[in-house]
């Protein structure tokens, strides 16, 4: 693991980014499939842009002997009903909040080393001041094989990375206003959501959403990848890191609503880019909500990441453009991830829920 590049945001995503290791190859019996029984109806008064999700008792999580060990093992978990954005929120959408509010994101200001360095092994030393600027993570394909276990080799710290600019200087979303927006950091997703009068989902919520009302799914449209060899997603075809073959058509971001809805009518639940939740991010939750780890002591920490024990994330959900078969097998509605809070990167993104007005539609 190479530190020397990045700031601590850099540095956590380094070690939270894709677990390369071989899935456990633990046998367990998979949950029955089933349909979910709906616990809400549809309120009368629509939301412009969301859909219902009506809300039940599902099966979180998986057995599946492929899944990394952080989505296992299934557990049963209840939720309400709620809206939800149909499509990640586009660049075009996020610039209509930073036009009416003047909101600048966490990758557009200067890094501060005293909030760094909280989140780094005590003892780090202070980088370079000519290190701490703005700007993000950017994935930069080396152009032959590299190994996987090191993926500083295709992540790179950018300065002047940001959702404007998503490469960096010299790059632009305009020509991208229907992509989604990335390069989103924790709080900049909850400034949107509090100035859209809606929330981010939890990862509850986020995982009923992308089963569509089904259980015991491998994929969020049935068990196969790519059925009648027909593309669902924006994932990675081809050798990760270097060789994308875009068989799905796209090397990176996609327009939202590329590829088909599932059944609640929600686009790009897997793949394009990942979303943000509002979850901390526990690599044992499933496992304590099943009595399988003790319960996790939130009073010394909210977190917990056995492969970065200073980690300060929130769970990600859905996979990207850059999940492949050969690395990073996380488009899948069970998958999820760390993500520093402080920290965007050219991969994530995030979409909002909203609560009914009236909320005697819930069941709590
Ligand atoms: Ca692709
Ligand atoms: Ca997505």
């Amino acid at each position: 693991m190479r530190i020397s590049k990045s700031l601590s945001a850099g540095i956590l995503l380094l070690l939270a980014s894709c677990n390369s290791s071989t899935p456990s190859s633990e046998s367990q019996e998979s949950p029955a499939s089933n349909e979910v029984v709906f616990s809400d109806p549809e309120p009368p008064v629509k939301e412009e842009g969301m859909v219902w999700i009506p809300g039940g008792e599902f099966i979180m999580g998986t057995n599946e002997a492929d899944a990394y060990p952080a989505e296992k093992p299934a557990v049963k978990v209840k939720v309400s009903g709620f809206w939800m954005d149909t499509h990640e929120v586009t660049n075009a959408e996020f610039a209509k909040f930073v036009e009416e509010t003047g909101y600048i994101t966490v990758a557009e200001r200067k890094p501060e080393w005293e909030e760094l360095k909280k989140q780094l092994p005590p003892g780090t030393p202070k980088p370079d001041d000519s290190i701490l600027v703005p700007g993000s993570m950017v994935f930069t394909p080396p152009p032959y094989p590299v190994p996987t276990q090191d993926i500083s080799l295709w992540w790179s710290w950018v300065n002047g990375a940001s959702w404007k600019n998503p490469e960096g200087p010299g790059t632009d979303w305009k020509g991208r206003e229907n992509h989604p927006v990335v390069h989103i950091a924790f709080e900049d997703a909850q400034a949107y959501a509090k100035w859209a009068g809606k929330r981010l989902p939890n990862e509850f919520e986020w995982e009923f959403a992308a089963r569509g009302g089904v259980n015991g799914k491998r994929f969020a449209w049935g068990d196969e990848l790519t059925p009648s060899g027909k593309h669902l997603a924006n994932t990675f075809q081809g050798n990760f890191p270097n060789e994308n073959h875009a068989m799905d058509g796209f090397l990176a971001t996609s327009p939202v609503k590329s590829f088909p809805p599932n059944s609640f009518g929600l686009y790009d639940m897997i793949g394009n880019v990942w979303e943000l939740t509002s979850d901390w991010y526990d690599a044992l939750k499933l496992a304590r909500i099943a009595g399988q780890a003790p319960k996790l002591d939130a009073g010394m920490n909210p977190c917990y990441n056995p492969d970065n024990p200073f980690a300060q994330e929130r769970v990600i959900k859905g996979g990207s453009f850059l999940c492949s078969p050969n690395y990073c097998v996380n488009y899948r509605p069970s998958a999820r991830q760390g993500q520093a809070f402080d920290s965007g990167t050219s991969n994530v993104g995030f979409r909002l829920v909203k609560d009914p007005t009236n909320k005697s539609v819930s069941m709590n």
